[in-house]
């Protein structure tokens, strides 16, 4: 009989990854240490609520830095380092079994070296995140003992035992094991955010962040909490991972978002974090709509803020609710609009990352866009409520980008953002230039690959969307970007002041 309770889990949360320049700045800006951990809270509760020890040991905290290899990028020298604490301080015999979660191919490196060390002394290592989902022969060869396919957590329990030497009840899915046995990739059962088990009290206290990317908040040690109440996308954009998944899209009902939230006030949260890949994602199913303003609703009675941090889709704020038919209604919905981003100082929308993306050009890669007059409109009604900070992100790299459309987009975004600036002179909006990052696993990464316009074949470069990594047919990477950074002077001027920084 396997016992759970028996078993210690030591959950890595990586360092973080770190890029100086030959004068020995850190070209990626800020740290990540005091950062919310989003990822982790879903994860801990899966496996405490099966009956697992696990202790989370957080690797971004601390100032210990070690450099790890070095490239050449626009003329520069840059030096990869890794900063939090040192790797090797963790003895990898402490746990029974050491779980890593990877998302972002920049740290890509950063997962291998830790997961050598915690695999130096026999102990399974078993790694997930939308990283090791994308490559996860590369994370085998590292010396990953599984890696887990599934985001959906169906995999995770089952995983645990498997790797301890205990048959699951059911046939074992969703993961890629190292000893060649291969289950379906697959789960056979994918879990819904509805049935994720609740944190601890203690669990949402440990992945509560008081930073938030050098943004300026209302008060020092401002908590802020998180809560994933969907998973999955309904639309398909080339560049983006999430519709691989194969998860379809999975929304946590209003009842069970109040719950997760009450806990996070409870944990002495001020505001949370809504990061789904696609919270409005319900709107299209009957009674959507009004699920939404009752989750709204919900956070404001508990006088919690939000952050829309991984954006939020402006097409589906229109009454048409952004479904595809000729004639769509395109009018802003202005109640629904008021419920997600309206701040009032103390309470709602302190900061959303609304992904405006492509207005003229380079439309084709997206799945979500509006027309430009009606992109427009929504922005303003937006603004209109008083959303505190806006970060407004656009991609640019993709193939066919020249001088002439990127001067257009230069331009339609100054004029938009004049527009802005006067239905409410207190926005602090701020353009985010972000160079097409070739994420793998995705049709666009596909495309850049086979048409050769990747200059740097190498996940801490082409991961981060600060190296731009790509040539476009008509500029080379360093033009891209020299526009990114002269994208991100728009609207700049007037609110320098609030110190946002230049990176995303
Ligand atoms: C939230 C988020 C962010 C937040 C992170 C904030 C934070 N403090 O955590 C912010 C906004 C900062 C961010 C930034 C970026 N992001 Co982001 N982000 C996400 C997002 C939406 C959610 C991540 C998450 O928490 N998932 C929820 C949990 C539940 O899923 P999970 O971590 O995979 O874990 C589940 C399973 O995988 C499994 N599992 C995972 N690990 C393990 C381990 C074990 C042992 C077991 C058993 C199971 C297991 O169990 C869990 C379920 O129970 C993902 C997309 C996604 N849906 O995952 C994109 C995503 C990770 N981001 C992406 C990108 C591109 C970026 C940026 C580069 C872009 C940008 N605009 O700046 C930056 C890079 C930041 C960096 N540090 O490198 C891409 C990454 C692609 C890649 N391969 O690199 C993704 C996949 C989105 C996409 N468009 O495709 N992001
Ligand atoms: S709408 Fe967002 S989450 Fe969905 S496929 Fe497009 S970029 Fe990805």
């Amino acid at each position: 009989m396997f016992s759970p309770e028996k078993v210690s889990i030591g959950l890595i949360e990586l360092p973080e990854f770190g890029l100086l320049n030959s004068q020995g700045n850190n070209w990626l800006g800020h740290r990540y240490s005091e950062s919310v951990l989003i990822s982790k809270q879903v994860l801990l509760a899966s496996l405490q609520g099966a009956g697992f020890n696990v202790e989370l040991i957080n690797l971004t905290k601390g100032d210990y830095q070690e450099d790890y290899g070095s490239f050449k990028w626009g003329g520069d020298k840059f030096t990869k380092i890794y900063l939090g604490q040192n790797l090797t301080t963790t003895a990898p015999d402490k746990h029974d079994v050491w779980g890593i979660t990877n998302n972002f191919s920049q740290n890509r490196e950063i997962a291998f070296m830790t997961i050598k060390h915690f695999a130096s002394q026999g102990r399974p290592v078993i790694v997930g995140g939308s990283d090791a989902i994308a490559s996860p022969l590369e994370y085998i060869a590292a010396g990953a003992t599984a890696v887990v396919l599934d985001k959906s957590g169906a995999a995770n329990v089952d995983i645990m035992g498997y790797v301890l030497g205990h048959t699951p009840k059911e046939k074992l899915s969703g993961v890629m094991l190292a000893n060649g046995d291969q289950p379906p990739a697959r789960p056979s059962k994918p879990l819904h955010p509805e049935d994720w088990a609740l944190p601890s009290l203690d669990t949402a206290k440990q992945c509560l962040g008081t930073e938030f990317k050098g943004l300026p908040l209302p008060e020092e040690n401002w908590g802020i909490g998180s809560i994933f109440t969907d998973i999955g996308c309904d639309r398909t954009c080339d560049f983006c991972q999430t519709p691989k998944y194969h998860v379809g899209y999975r929304a946590m009902s209003p009842e069970r978002v109040g719950q997760w939230a009450e806990l996070q006030k409870q944990a002495g949260a001020k505001a949370v974090m809504l990061s789904s890949d696609q919270f409005l994602g319900r709107i299209l199913k009957k009674g959507g709509r009004d699920d939404v303003l009752e989750i709204m609703q919900i956070l404001r009675d508990l006088e919690l803020a939000v952050f829309w941090n991984n954006g939020i889709e402006l097409k589906k704020m229109t009454l048409g609710r952004g479904i595809n038919r000729k004639n769509a209604d395109l009018t802003p919905d202005d109640e629904l609009i008021a419920s997600l981003m309206e701040w009032d100082g103390n309470k709602g929308c302190y900061f959303a990352y609304l992904p405006a993306e492509r207005p003229v050009f380079g439309r084709e890669n997206y799945k979500k866009l509006l027309p430009w007059q009606e992109h427009r409109d929504i922005m303003k009604a937006i603004v209109r409520t008083g959303t505190a900070y806006i970060r407004y992100g656009i991609i640019i790299g993709f193939a066919d980008d020249s001088h002439d459309t990127l001067s257009r987009l230069e331009e339609a975004i100054w004029d938009l953002y004049e527009e802005l600036a006067s239905v409410n002179p207190h926005v602090k909006f701020q353009v985010a230039p972000f160079s097409l990052s070739i994420i793998p696993g995705t049709a666009q990464s596909e495309y850049i690959r086979q048409s050769g316009l990747l200059r740097f074949d190498d996940p801490s470069i082409f991961g981060s969307i600060w190296t731009t990594s790509v040539d476009s047919k008509h500029l080379s990477y360093l033009e891209i970007f020299e526009w990114q950074k002269r994208l991100t002077q728009i609207g700049r001027s007037r609110y320098m002041e609030d110190g946002l920084a230049l990176h995303a």
